[in-house]
């Protein structure tokens, strides 16, 4: 055991991951496809405290700092959790202290699970010396939230949904053969009310949304045509493919009794001034995750000026730019533990 400290980039979904064939591993119903995003990085530390006194492995003595702020409840018992995944491969008691900080806002309802449960998985197989490849952190970041499988690699990455009751061919990929260079433009909306989690939108879309089988069927014709569009360097085929998965992904949670609606007005207005944008020439699309933000992909020439036009509207309260992420990688390690306060 010794401490460690990764790096992981949060990403965003081209072709999107939006149901479970089995919640208890997490399990993605269908692939997905995403960039990584240089401008989202999670950095996480973790620190040797003392072994877990024997029969207490449920890890209410790990300890979480977020942001500088110290957790329970929750987030700590989701982080044990995980941590708990790792302790079992390697026969370790220890109990750690972490300590996440985002380098973005999370308030903002950005992609923090994936970049936080991507680095807590880097720098706990590290801390823990479990010897996991890629591959195999992937799986292991997958079961603290599916996004973060695609962040354990940098650039265009593959999500494969697997078929694996155990979840072990459930894991994400980077993709080799992309031939565009495009960065990002995320639109922050300012604070809207509560929206309903991932986790829980898609099991209420899955149990209630007639649109869900139709969702299912295209997403395996949307992988293909943009693993297609990347290899081609064909950009349009990528817009169109990435507009189209986003509209869908949304028109199937919308379609759910209760309908889930994650766009705001803002949302509409950046829409449409991204199609404005490219009426008049600029390169550049969109997409939005499961909150009111829209994200803008372009190549990085055009990026500024996208910005620029986002950024016109009040409701959007901040424009980050941002380049391909790296893979998620380990940044410092020691021998010396924290002590327990
Ligand atoms: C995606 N999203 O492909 C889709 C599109 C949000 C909208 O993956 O339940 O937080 O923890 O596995 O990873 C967000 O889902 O969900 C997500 P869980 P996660 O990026």
């Amino acid at each position: 055991m010794r401490s460690a400290t990764a790096i992981a980039c949060a990403n965003i979904a081209l072709v999107k991951y939006w149901g479970k064939r089995d919640r208890a591993l997490n399990l993605p119903a269908r692939g997905s496809l995403s960039l990584t995003l240089d401008a989202l990085a999670t950095t996480t530390t973790i620190e040797p405290l003392e072994p877990l006194e024997h029969g207490r492995a449920d890890g209410a003595s790990d300890e979480l700092v977020l942001d500088g702020v110290p957790q329970s409840g929750r987030a700590l018992a989701r982080v044990t959790k995980h941590l708990d995944l790792v302790r079992a491969r390697t026969g370790s008691r220890t109990r750690v202290r972490v300590t996440s900080v985002n380098g973005f806002p999370t308030a903002a309802g950005l992609a923090s699970s994936a970049s936080g449960f991507a680095a807590l998985s880097v720098a706990a197989a590290h801390a823990f010396e479990a010897r996991l490849d890629g591959r195999e952190l992937s799986v292991l970041a997958r079961r603290g939230s599916g996004s973060a499988a695609r962040s354990i690699f940098g650039g265009y990455v593959r999500m494969y949904a697997g078929s694996a009751s155990d979840g072990s061919d459930a894991f994400a990929a980077p993709l080799r053969e992309a031939r565009l260079d495009l960065g990002a433009v995320i639109a922050v909306a300012r604070a809207s009310e509560k929206e309903v989690g991932s986790t829980d939108g898609m099991e209420h879309t899955r149990s209630t949304s007639p649109y869900h089988g139709a969702w299912f069927d295209q997403v395996d014709l949307d992988l293909a045509a943009a693993e297609a569009a990347l290899a081609a360097g064909d950009f349009e085929a990528l817009a169109a493919v990435t507009e189209g998965s986003c509209l869908g992904m949304h028109a199937d949670a919308m379609a759910a009794r209760p309908g889930i609606l994650y766009f705001g007005p803002v949302t509409l207005w950046a829409i449409a001034r991204v199609r404005q944008l490219r009426r008049a020439g600029t390169p550049v699309f969109f997409t939005v995750d499961a909150g009111p933000h829209l994200v803008a992909f372009a190549p990085r020439a055009a990026l500024p000026s996208v910005a620029a036009a986002l950024g016109e509207h009040p409701e959007i309260a901040e424009v980050l730019v941002s380049g391909p992420g790296s893979d998620a990688r380990v940044v410092g390690e020691g021998e010396g533990g924290a002590r327990s306060p």
